[in-house]
């Protein structure tokens, strides 16, 4: 095999986010960007000569041109195999199974997740390490120093290899393998659910269903799944076909972007069960007929019910959500006397509880949810979850969150987020909050007292690594909270997003709409912030 080595200089900025680089399409088509983070990951590796290294995206705009010199790039720097989807698709969730069930070495994913495609959009890249999940901070932090020093880059020389058919390729020592993205994951979701039940639910009418692809990665997954092997009606999986630009869609799966799916689950004769993913494939959102089921209150439902569910027949360990996700976890863990953990944002921060037997679910407010099945949270397998869940419970989606709320209260929760927002601005906000954190404990705000006001830190339980900066929390005497952070995912300017929670026990007042029940709140955070004061903006861009 002929490699080749090219002299490149630094691009700056080459800083992992919540989950991996996401930048533009344009500015990873600069010449050498994409090398230049390439190599840094395979320069922050170690004893991987001969190995095998994961690869599939989302198919979004980028992807295939992306997987062809990543291929030739992995070949150079001595992997001994690659296992690339076919189509140079692999879902994020499906990723991980693969570099879990083949004992790979790592994984490359290729995606910028929910953020829209196309060439103006959004591109990604993320590496995941060997038990599947993505790259620990003290991985992306290494990496980040090999990008700012990289001054070469090691290629290999041989033709575009064909993603599109299964197969083998020996190029020298390198074995190059292309497989069906979806048969593993079918596979491991057929040993995790009930799928006979399912089957016969879906048989017997008892559950209809509907699902939005989005045009992204999980339309074959769930067409698959959902239609093929559990026999949902044809057509039930919709916008199936994953597209380069999501059919210039936002493939987020909330009710904002998802709005088919919602004008279809709120609108005259909707399905029993309705449920969206995103571009990768990792979220999920739940609805039934005029319902639609928050992912905090989802997490908490599962955690109550696992026990339903073959693969949790038996119990669960432990439960984990991230720090902005609302406490409805909680309550289920105390009721049932189960650990549980509250981790930063990202889905990194899961990987060592899973790992160490700590926790069997857990799941974040932003639409993602997982278990010990695989190191990435999993859309499909949420939708999987709540079909089973259908299936046993013989009841509406709509009566098992009810009957939830009745048992264990009601967090009312939702999440303003605040779109490029001027940086400095958005980074002023948050020092503000900041300098306020120790004068706040103790004082009244309108209806409310606040318990504790802090900046998040989170020390890790297995390996002990501390996290900080994780954002701001103020706690009030009653339970409620305003959590304020700055996304690390967004590619334009900054993304401020305020999370607001209150705990309502009495079972009346359980119907309220959120946004009036968090009304005040949503003031106090204003108050707090001078959010829209400083950034000029008269709402948020979207709520969720
Ligand atoms: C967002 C979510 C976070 C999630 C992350 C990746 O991060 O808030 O909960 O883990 O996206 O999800 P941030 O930093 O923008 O708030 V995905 O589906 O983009 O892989
Ligand atoms: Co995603």
């Amino acid at each position: 095999m002929q490699t080749k080595t090219y002299a490149t200089t630094a691009y700056e900025g080459q800083k992992p986010g919540t989950s991996g680089l996401r930048k533009k399409v344009k500015v990873f088509q600069q010449p050498k960007y994409l090398e230049n983070f390439v190599q840094s990951i395979f320069n922050s590796l170690v004893d991987f000569q001969g190995k095998t290294l994961v690869l599939g995206g989302d198919g979004r705009y980028y992807n295939r041109q992306a997987i062809q010199i990543i291929i030739k790039m992995a070949a150079a720097s001595g992997f001994g195999e690659l296992i690339i989807g076919q189509g140079g698709l692999l879902s994020t969730p499906a990723a991980s199974n693969i570099i879990r069930k083949y004992q790979a070495f790592g994984g490359i994913v290729l995606s910028a997740s929910h953020n829209p495609g196309g060439p103006d959009e959004d591109f990604g890249i993320k590496y995941n390490v060997s038990n599947g999940g993505p790259a620990p901070e003290k991985f992306t932090d290494a990496l980040y120093e090999h990008t700012t020093t990289i001054s070469n880059y090691v290629i290999a020389e041989f033709d575009d290899i064909d993603l599109d058919s299964v197969g083998e390729t020996q190029i020298g020592e390198l074995k190059i393998r292309v497989i069906d993205p979806v048969a593993d994951y079918a596979q491991l979701m057929a040993e995790i659910f009930d799928f006979d039940l399912i089957k016969q639910s879906i048989a017997a009418g008892l559950i209809t269903l509907r699902f939005d692809a989005m045009h992204a990665i999980t339309g074959p997954y769930a067409t698959h799944i959902l239609e093929e092997v559990l026999g949902a009606a044809p057509g039930s999986v919709f916008n199936a076909v994953p597209l380069e630009d999501f059919g210039g869609g936002h493939p987020d799966p909330n009710m904002v972007h998802a709005h088919e799916l919602t004008e279809i689950m709120l609108g005259a004769n909707p399905p029993v069960f309705g449920a969206a993913s995103d571009g990768d494939g990792d979220r999920n959102m739940i609805m039934g007929a005029h319902v639609f089921v928050t992912p905090s209150d989802s997490l908490a439902i599962m955690a109550a019910n696992a026990r339903l569910i073959p693969a949790y027949a038996k119990g669960i360990s432990g439960v984990a959500r991230s720090m902005p996700t609302s406490q409805a976890v909680d309550r289920v863990a105390n009721a049932l006397n189960l650990p549980c953990y509250e981790t930063p944002t990202g889905w990194k921060f899961f990987g060592n509880l899973l790992d160490a037997g700590k926790i069997t679910l857990c799941g974040e407010e932003s639409f993602g949810s997982g278990s010990n099945h695989v190191r990435e949270k999993d859309g499909l397998w949420a939708v999987l979850f709540w079909l089973n869940l259908l299936a046993r419970k013989r009841q509406s989606v709509a009566d098992i969150v009810t009957e939830h709320w009745q048992k264990f209260g009601r967090d009312i929760y939702c999440r303003h987020d605040y779109e490029a927002v001027d940086s400095d601005i958005a980074n002023g906000v948050v020092d503000h909050l900041r300098e306020q954190l120790d004068s706040l404990p103790g004082k009244t705000l309108g209806s409310y007292t606040v318990k504790f006001a802090d900046e998040f830190s989170y020390t890790d339980p297995v390996d002990h690594s501390v996290s900080n900066h994780q954002g701001i929390r103020i706690g009030f005497s009653d339970g409620s909270r305003i959590v304020f952070r700055l996304s690390g995912t967004g590619t334009i300017g900054a993304t401020v997003r305020i999370y607001l929670e209150k705990y309502e026990r009495d079972a009346k007042n359980h119907a309220e709409d959120a946004q009036i029940a968090l009304a005040e709140l949503i003031e106090i955070a204003e108050q707090l912030s001078q959010l829209k004061q400083r950034s000029g903006r008269t709402e948020p861009t979207v709520i969720t």
